[in-house]
């Protein structure tokens, strides 16, 4: 029978999360030491250990069906593949820093400028469409020492908490793209894959909706029923269920954790009391 081929990260910042995402998604895996390639126990997949660099290329040519990376190499490598689904996870910028001395005015601050980066393809492109010229330096690695060493004048790098950056002696001044990791998919892959695929796909989202989302209850006299359901709008709407006291109810309802706060403000308005808050595993909708 066919297997569904995926490529993860060997080893780097994308393994964990990605090994946890199809743990999640309920896929066991025996792989004690990471060889290079390994099977599930419960789920007809074969999980291929790569460099996140190479992951467009074996995606496209067919030796792996999806992969797991993030957004920047999908961009830089332009293979021709297809982004299925953003992941949550692996979540940074790609930003343009200089020296924190310098003075920075605008973009054409860089016009005529040498800039170091691991992402030429997507830089040339990003200052071809500004109209900017500037000379790019390529670098497989420790892009943020460029500018102290002489090779450059300013860097496009990866950024998350802005902390190497600043570690080195520089200031983060355009903040061009946000990327996170990614499922990507082989363009071909057959009818048997496509099935395997859409399985997996569907226990990820379940996953993502679980943890984007919370699940609460609360209790609260009747009269503020209305008013309460009007701040919860929950899956359909809000299960109200009468308690033991006369005359209160018990409200169980998801909230979307961006809005969560917001939410629980306006029901403390509203007399709700004893507000439960708990975390959803999986949610199928
Ligand atoms: O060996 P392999 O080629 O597989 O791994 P790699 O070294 O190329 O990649 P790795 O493991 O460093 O990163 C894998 C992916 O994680 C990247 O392609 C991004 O999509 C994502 N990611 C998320 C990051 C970061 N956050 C990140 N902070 N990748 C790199 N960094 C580095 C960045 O290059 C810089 O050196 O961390 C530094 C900046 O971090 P802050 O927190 O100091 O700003
Ligand atoms: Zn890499």
């Amino acid at each position: 029978m066919d297997k569904l081929k995926i490529a993860i990260q060997k080893s780097g910042r994308l393994s964990e999360k990605s090994l946890q995402l199809l743990s999640e998604c309920g896929i066991k895996i025996s792989n004690g030491n990471r060889k290079l390639k390994t099977e599930a126990k419960n789920f007809p997949m074969e999980i291929l250990f790569l460099r996140d660099d190479d992951i467009p290329q074996y995606v496209e040519n067919g030796v792996a069906d999806i992969g797991i990376l993030g957004e920047n190499e999908v961009w830089e490598k332009e293979k021709d593949v297809d982004e299925i689904e953003k992941l949550g996870f692996g979540n940074c910028r790609l930003s343009l820093a200089i020296p924190k001395d310098e003075v920075y005015t605008d973009l054409d601050y860089f016009n005529g400028k040498r800039i170091a980066t691991s992402y030429p393809k997507i830089l040339k492109k990003y200052f071809g469409v500004k109209g900017i010229d500037v000379k790019i330096e390529e670098l497989g690695g420790s892009v943020e020492i460029a500018t102290g060493i002489g090779l450059a004048d300013g860097i496009f790098d990866i950024v998350s908490t802005g902390s190497t950056l600043l570690m080195n002696g520089l200031k983060e001044v355009e903040a061009i793209i946000k990327s996170e990791a990614v499922l990507i998919a082989n363009k071909n892959i057959n009818e048997t894959k496509q099935q395997l695929l859409d399985r997996l796909l569907f226990r990820i989202r379940a996953y993502k909706r679980g943890i984007g989302s919370k699940y609460i209850v609360m209790n609260a006299p009747n009269k503020s029923i209305p008013k309460i359901c009007s701040i919860l709008p929950g899956m359909k709407s809000p299960s109200v269920l009468p308690l033991a006291e006369e005359g209160w109810s018990s409200v169980h309802s998801v909230v979307q954790e961006d809005q969560f706060w917001d939410v629980i403000d306006a029901l403390k308005d509203v007399e709700a009391q004893g507000i439960l808050v708990m975390n959803i595993e999986k949610m199928i909708l």
